[in-house]
């Protein structure tokens, strides 16, 4: 059996006198103030960061995290306890990612605001001084097929991020709170009515099989993502995760992978409409019985800061053989419809068989109705420039 402690739950273990020790090498237990970080973690802290400043990652993390910012924000703790190293150890131990950092629980976005908001400005392009707006699902009517003649777009998806209020993301959360928020997420996903009607199936006692299935036809995430992994978001695991889906497979929602919901509504061909509809209502009748965390700077909130806002992304699987004839021109072109090209299997993957994931990158500071509407205004120009080459 493998120990799954993040740095502070093993402080959380000592007794309080050797949890708030200074980690004085003289092994006497001097008492630190409560809002000091321990040795240990700054040690782990300086070192990792002087390797990542040497290093030619390309991250946001290595971008943002300037001297200053860092002497500034490494003895810092939120109410729960999380650290800078908590919100940055992925991007610490991983130089290849594109962000580098996620937050611990809500808190740590306005106690690491000097970090975040930088990376959350050049992400999203929306400034510290800036609120998101209310949440708008727009016109729903007024969004169509973006392929009818079905000649590009393989399959439609829109999804968002949720947090239920009153819980820490992955870091802090416990064994118990993970088997506590399943419980309360699959009765409630049980309960869905009419078209949403379906069973929650526990990733815990499924089968390689039947999981490898799922991940293989895109319904299911994909195991052992070392970013996560790195973030501390994959302990304990498979206990308190999971997937519910209807029995078409067209609404699904993950529960406790990178955030504790991910509520999907998706289907073959390129029909936005009916997928945002579905989407909608789905996650409106989740909302009625689960209370989703939501700040009013930042919308809903999420682990990842790139998925602040509306939580937002809506994708369509999509071959454009002559556009993508040159993958660096796709993303090109993709970039200045403000949207972001991913593999056929989604982050981290490449295009099999000329098969890519496109969808809009931003998420925070426009609502629902607009993420969708730069989402199938972008694919469509993309769709009419294939059409011209
Ligand atoms: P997320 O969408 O939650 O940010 P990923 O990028 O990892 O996460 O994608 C998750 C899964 O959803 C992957 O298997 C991916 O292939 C699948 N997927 C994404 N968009 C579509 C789509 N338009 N049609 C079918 N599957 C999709
Ligand atoms: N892999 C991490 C996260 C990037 C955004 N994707 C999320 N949140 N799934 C990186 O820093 O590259």
């Amino acid at each position: 059996m493998s120990l799954n402690f993040s740095f502070r739950q093993i402080r959380l273990l000592l007794p309080m006198s050797m949890a708030s020790s200074k980690g004085c090498a003289c092994g006497t237990q001097c008492k630190s103030k409560d809002d000091e970080v321990d040795g240990e973690t700054l040690k782990t802290l300086e070192a990792q960061y002087d390797a990542l400043m040497k290093s030619n990652s390309k991250s946001l993390l290595r971008k943002y995290l300037t001297r200053r910012t860092f002497d500034k924000l490494k003895t810092k703790k939120t109410g729960s306890g999380s650290t800078l190293l908590d919100c940055i150890k992925s991007g610490l131990e991983n130089h290849d990612s594109g962000v580098g950092v996620y937050a611990p629980d809500a808190e740590a976005y306005t106690v690491f605001g000097d970090l975040f908001d930088k990376i959350i400005c050049h992400y999203h392009g929306f400034d510290r001084t800036q609120r998101h707006p209310n949440q708008d699902w727009g016109n729903i009517g007024c969004i169509g097929d973006l392929d009818p003649e079905m000649k590009y777009v393989a399959s439609t998806r829109v999804r968002c991020g949720r947090s239920l209020a009153g819980y820490p993301f992955n870091p802090l959360l416990t064994e118990q709170q993970y088997l506590e928020m399943e419980k309360k997420c699959s009765t409630v996903l049980k309960s869905l009515p009419g078209e949403f009607q379906g069973e929650y199936y526990p990733l815990d006692g499924m089968t390689k099989d039947i999981q490898q299935q799922l991940i293989d036809d895109h319904f299911l995430f994909k195991e052992g993502d070392r970013f996560l992994q790195s973030a501390n978001a994959c302990r304990f695991w498979p206990k308190g995760r999971g997937i519910f889906h209807n029995a078409d497979k067209t609404f699904l929602v993950w529960v406790n992978e990178e955030d504790h919901l991910r509520i999907i509504s998706m289907q073959p061909g390129g029909n936005l409409g009916e997928v945002y509809t579905r989407f909608v209502n789905g996650v409106c009748e989740i909302g009625r019985k689960i209370t989703f965390a939501r700040s009013e700077k930042f919308g809903y909130l999420t682990f990842c800061p790139t998925n602040l806002g509306t939580a937002i992304r809506a994708s369509v699987h999509i071959q454009l053989p002559k556009l993508a004839s040159n993958k660096d021109e796709l993303e090109k072109v993709a970039a200045q419809y403000s949207l972001q090209v991913r593999g056929t299997r989604g982050e981290h993957t490449e295009a099999e068989e000329g098969l890519y994931d496109i969808s809009n990158k931003r998420r925070l500071g426009l609502t629902e109705f607009e993420a969708i509407k730069e989402m199938h205004d972008g694919i469509k120009a993309l769709i009419d420039k294939e059409e011209k080459l």
